[in-house]
């Protein structure tokens, strides 16, 4: 057998057995395998469905045209591009279909929980355009909205991207959109963590208020690994760019191009049918008491994290996710060490800023949580107060292999519990 197999075997005890906490996974069903293993993958189809640059694309483009209009029915959106391979190349397309090189862009500061890709000096968004930040305020931990407004009306940015990688509270997507509208901005939003628990209406939508919405497929959404830009509503250029026919060009059409043949060459079709899978499972009942589940669950670990002395960023959670300030409890810990212990027993979380933290970004001074995973398997409320003893055990005890190692056999028994390979 080629060393490979034996490695996904590996990889696969090791989902089955861990408590699986990053906030940015999650587990896909048989079916979205299965569309992702299958053999669209030998397919190249450039361009989009009836209007592709090679022959034999008749099965590929109904598979597309599912996954769009399945994505626009969850989220009442009028146009979607299933196309990016990522998160971070669905946010590329939007920059380039909106921006000319150096415009200026207003989005939230890495530090204080936004993304790579919303301006980090060292990522192309940074790079290329000029970007300035908003972020939270030290009291509340929420995003400083009368800051954020400032910095709008002075910077007067052509785009504001709202939306984060480490904010566990409700963003008002109609203050920042009134806020970037009235200045001349347009508003996008990066959903990529709540999307799930928008599709299945337990948190607000962004789509009433910005005028691109961006998501990876793979974090709440439970999809495969992938990226997809949306439209609630579409709309001519604001720049005038017209077609061949003299025509003002649709903001559809300058994403559309953007990403093909702007920044992609050939689609992924089979990572696109795992889409159209998954987003059919959205589209049923059982979605929704999921996200909901997913959404309780948090609210419980949260808070019994809390009990136990732990403080929690903003003193708690509206979504899937928390961060953890390790500071208070365990003024020597770091978030790096922290999340080596919890994962020697077999508990997977990651290292995390916290806001204006005194660590640098490879040390941190806290980890991040998240539900969506550990809910796929079943988990309820009681797994959660077990889980916040347990993160409680091994962090008062990093360094004793002992005490670790017992809490590793209990996790590896109590997911025994929860099966998550049928196959
Ligand atoms: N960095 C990813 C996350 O874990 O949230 C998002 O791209």
């Amino acid at each position: 057998m080629d060393k490979v197999f034996e490695l996904i075997q590996r990889e696969k005890n090791r989902q089955n057995s861990t408590i699986e906490l990053i906030a940015s996974e999650n587990f896909v069903s048989e079916n979205v395998l299965k569309a992702a293993g299958s053999c669209l993958t030998n397919k190249y189809a450039e361009g989009y469905p009836a209007k592709r640059y090679y022959g034999g694309c008749q099965f590929v483009d109904e598979v597309e045209e599912l996954a769009r209009k399945r994505i626009c029915e969850i989220y009442g959106a009028e146009h979607a591009n299933v196309q990016p391979h990522s998160g971070a190349q669905a946010n590329t397309a939007v920059y380039l279909a909106l921006l000319q090189h150096g415009d200026k862009v207003l989005g939230m500061s890495l530090a204080d929980g936004g993304h790579l890709t919303h301006g980090h000096p060292l990522n192309f968004s940074g790079i290329n355009y000029e970007f300035y930040s908003y972020g939270v305020s030290k009291e509340t931990e929420t995003i400083d909205y009368e800051e954020y407004k400032k910095k709008v009306e002075e910077i007067k940015p052509k785009l504001v991207v709202a939306g984060a990688s480490a904010y566990s509270r409700i963003i008002d997507f109609e203050f920042m959109a009134k806020v970037a509208h009235d200045n001349g901005a347009l508003f996008m939003v990066d959903m990529a963590h709540i999307a799930g628990l928008v599709a299945a209406g337990v948190h607000p939508s962004p789509f009433p208020y910005a005028d691109i919405v961006t998501t990876t497929t793979h974090k709440t959404l439970r999809g495969p690994r992938g990226g997809v830009i949306m439209m609630g509503k579409d709309f001519p250029n604001p720049w005038g760019k017209k077609t061949p026919k003299g025509e003002i060009k649709m903001m559809s059409q300058l994403l559309d191009s953007a990403v093909f043949p702007g920044i992609q060459g050939g689609p992924l079709e089979h990572v696109i049918a795992a889409k159209a899978v998954a987003f059919g499972e959205i589209l049923q009942p059982e979605f929704k008491e999921y996200a909901k589940q997913v959404q309780k669950n948090a609210a419980v670990l949260a808070q019994a994290l809390i009990d136990r002395g732990f403080t929690i960023v903003s003193g708690g959670t509206d979504n899937h996710s928390m961060l953890v300030d390790l500071r208070s409890k365990y003024p020597d810990l770091t978030g790096k060490v922290a999340e080596k212990a919890l994962v020697s027993a077999d508990i997977t979380v990651n290292k995390n800023m916290v806001p204006f933290d005194s660590r640098s970004a490879f040390q941190t001074s806290g980890i991040r949580l998240g539900t969506p995973a550990i809910t796929t398997r079943g988990a309820k409320e009681d797994l959660m107060l077990e889980i916040a003893e347990m993160i409680e055990t091994v962090l008062s005890n990093v360094d004793n292999e002992e005490v670790i190692a017992q809490v590793r056999a209990r996790v590896n028994e109590t997911m025994k519990k929860y099966p998550l390979f049928a196959y």
